[in-house]
């Protein structure tokens, strides 16, 4: 918003009690509608996933089975925008992966009788499949062997994909996956050493016509305040750039991920709850530690370089009753839409199982990953299912359109001078409870064509009572002559909902029993006078 932390806190919470007895509140944004300074643009592959590379298969299937239900679920999102979402292969898998030009199996998994995943290979099957069954133009970003330190294994990984993919369909290759946490770990200068030669020699090997590596893939999160001791130390884009990861000119992007809550001990565990992953105050905080590296890379590398180019909300495959439910749904959206909004281009969910060597002290043991979108096939800890988070990127890619010029600013609570989210402690007062985003389609910069409102508030189908609502006014963005406005829901019945055939988008369910086609019939409310309720753990999405 413009600048100065009032800017955009001018804005009224009436709390008042309903004949029924539920808590509602109204919050009346007051503008100016008009597109504000330091927006953000927006990419129409914001929405996209990073899958590990030993469970691709799983989740796409191969050639002679594909999984349609996959195929379905990526279809529709590439409807709704006409881009598909970009898929990044890679994870802890990609460190231990090989390529066998004569193996016959897509993919091979050498998984002990303990249940560990000791390396996987890949064969050109692998990437038949990679060609042929994602949606037509399906941008991939491929994860080579840095961990084994051996140049010829990465180089071969990375000539099967430019070889078995379509031309062009390969947009980036990473060196390592989060190499940050290797032991020993890397520091800038060490894993520069291996990623400069390597870029350049495999830019050589492969002919490739431009810069084509995408830097870092790190995990650990920034150090605060940067000054802090060690924090300009760690292995990042930014001092993996600094101490010259891009003297080859190989570089056209940069990639570190985000996990804000984790399973891989007990003492993070307790902190993994549902109504600390719901909540915009900590994810924006947290998100907002980024800011000074994404002004830094956006400043050396261009505008659309910095990605999070592999993340999800509770790290060692995610946590039962939090990752997979309705709450994460709506964290999801929360956390794409403010990502967006402090200039991360895209952001790519993952999607895997756990790994038996990820972590000894680990929750997660066998099956796929609790915070996974769906589960495209049966697995030891649930059936073939999707969870309601999928519906999160079906708001977001209807919000995006297929506008080109499209325009993302965070209304309320907005931001403080210097750009990042006020928080409950700068002047939030509902807890980070309530967030809206404006979208204006350029060059129409007076009013936003679309308004995204989300009420955070808990409410769980298991409570008892009335389920409280918040009220957006949100008059001052309507056009003077204009009457009314569309609004599609995201819901269900409420944030501990853990069922895709529970949640639903514009009335829709987008589940096993349809093959994730949409079912149902598509409910859109007109809505006349401004005033937009939505329900404790519910999201809209206005038209304007
Ligand atoms: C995002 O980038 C735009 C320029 O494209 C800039 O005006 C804006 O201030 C940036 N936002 C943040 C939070 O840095
Ligand atoms: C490659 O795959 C073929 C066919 O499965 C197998 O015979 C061969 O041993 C594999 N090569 C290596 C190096 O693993
Ligand atoms: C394809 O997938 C099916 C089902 O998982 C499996 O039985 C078959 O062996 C796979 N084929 C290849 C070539 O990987
Ligand atoms: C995979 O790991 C197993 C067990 O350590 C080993 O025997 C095998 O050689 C490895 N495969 C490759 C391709 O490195
Ligand atoms: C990269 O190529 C250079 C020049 O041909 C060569 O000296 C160097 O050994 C190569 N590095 C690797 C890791 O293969
Ligand atoms: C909804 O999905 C869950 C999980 O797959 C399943 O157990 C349940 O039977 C489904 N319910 C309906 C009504 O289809
Ligand atoms: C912005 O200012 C707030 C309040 O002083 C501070 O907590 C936050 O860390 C700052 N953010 C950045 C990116 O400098
Ligand atoms: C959300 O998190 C912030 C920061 O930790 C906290 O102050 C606030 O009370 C939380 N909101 C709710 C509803 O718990
Ligand atoms: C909702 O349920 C979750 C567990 O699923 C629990 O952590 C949370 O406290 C509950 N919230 C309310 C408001 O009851
Ligand atoms: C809050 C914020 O990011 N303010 C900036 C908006 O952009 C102008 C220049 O375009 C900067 O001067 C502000 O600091």
């Amino acid at each position: 918003m413009t600048p100065g932390p009032m800017a955009s806190r001018h804005a009224l919470l009436v709390l008042c009690s309903t004949l029924t007895g539920a808590l509602a509140s109204t919050l009346t944004l007051s503008g100016p509608a008009r597109l504000p300074l330091n927006s953000s643009s927006v990419h129409p592959a914001l929405a996209s996933f990073s899958i590990e590379t030993a469970f691709f298969i799983q989740f796409i299937g191969n050639a002679s089975a594909p999984n349609t239900l996959t195929r379905n679920l990526l279809q529709n999102l590439k409807d709704r925008t006409g881009t598909p979402a970009e898929v990044r292969i890679g994870g802890i898998t990609a460190d231990s992966t090989y390529w066998n030009a004569s193996q016959e199996a897509a993919v091979v998994n050498f998984v002990d009788a303990a249940g560990t995943l000791f390396n996987t290979t890949i064969g050109p099957g692998f990437w038949e499949a990679a060609r042929t069954l994602l949606p037509d133009d399906t941008k991939i970003t491929m994860n080579l062997d840095l961990h084994d330190f051996k140049y010829e294994g990465a180089l071969a990984v990375a000539q099967s994909a430019m070889d078995g993919l379509e031309p062009g369909q390969l947009v980036a290759l990473e060196i390592g996956n989060e190499p940050d946490h290797y032991s020993p770990r890397l520091s800038a200068s060490a894993y520069d050493a291996s990623f400069v030669p390597w870029s350049k020699n495999i830019t050589d090997a492969l002919d490739l016509l431009g810069p084509m590596f995408q830097i870092a893939a790190t995990a650990e999160d920034p150090l605060w305040p940067y000054d802090a001791p060690g924090a300009s130390s760690a292995l990042d884009c930014v001092s993996a750039l600094a101490a010259g990861g891009n003297s080859a000119s190989t570089v056209n992007l940069c990639s570190e991920h985000t996990y804000q809550y984790s399973v891989c001990d007990p003492v993070r565990t307790a902190v993994a709850t549902l109504p600390n992953l719901v909540n915009h105050t900590r994810l924006a905080m947290y998100l907002d530690l980024w800011q000074p590296r994404i002004q830094s890379v956006r400043a050396q590398l261009g505008p659309d370089t910095f990605v999070i180019g592999e993340y999800n909300s509770v790290s060692c495959s995610g946590k039962a009753g939090v990752s997979d439910t309705f709450g994460q749904a709506l964290w999801l959206l929360d956390t794409t839409l403010y990502a967006a909004s402090i200039n991360v281009s895209r952001l790519y969910i993952h999607q895997g199982g756990p790994l038996a060597l990820q972590s000894s002290t680990q929750l997660n043991h066998g099956g796929l990953s609790r915070y996974d979108l769906w589960y495209p096939t049966d697995a030891l800890n649930g059936e073939k299912q999707v969870f309601p988070s999928y519906s999160a990127y079906l708001f977001i890619n209807e919000a995006i359109g297929t506008s080109r010029t499209l325009r993302l600013a965070n209304l309320w609570p907005g931001r403080q001078a210097n750009g990042s989210s006020i928080t409950t402690a700068g002047g939030d007062f509902t807890r980070g409870q309530s967030v809206v985003y404006g979208f204006w389609d350029v060059p129409k910069k007076d009013f936003p064509t679309k308004l995204a409102l989300l009420n955070l508030e808990i409410f769980n189908q298991t409570q008892a009572g009335p389920r409280p609502t918040t009220t957006f006014d949100i008059s001052a963005f309507i056009p003077p002559r204009q009457r009314s406005v569309r609004v599609r829901r995201l819901q269900a019945a409420g944030a501990d909902v853990t069922f895709g055939n529970a949640t639903t988008w514009a009335g829709q369910t987008f589940a096993v029993n349809s093959d994730g086609l949409a079912m149902g019939e598509l409910v859109e409310e007109v809505v006349k006078g401004g005033y937009i309720e939505v329900e404790a753990s519910g999201a809209a999405l206005v038209f304007l």
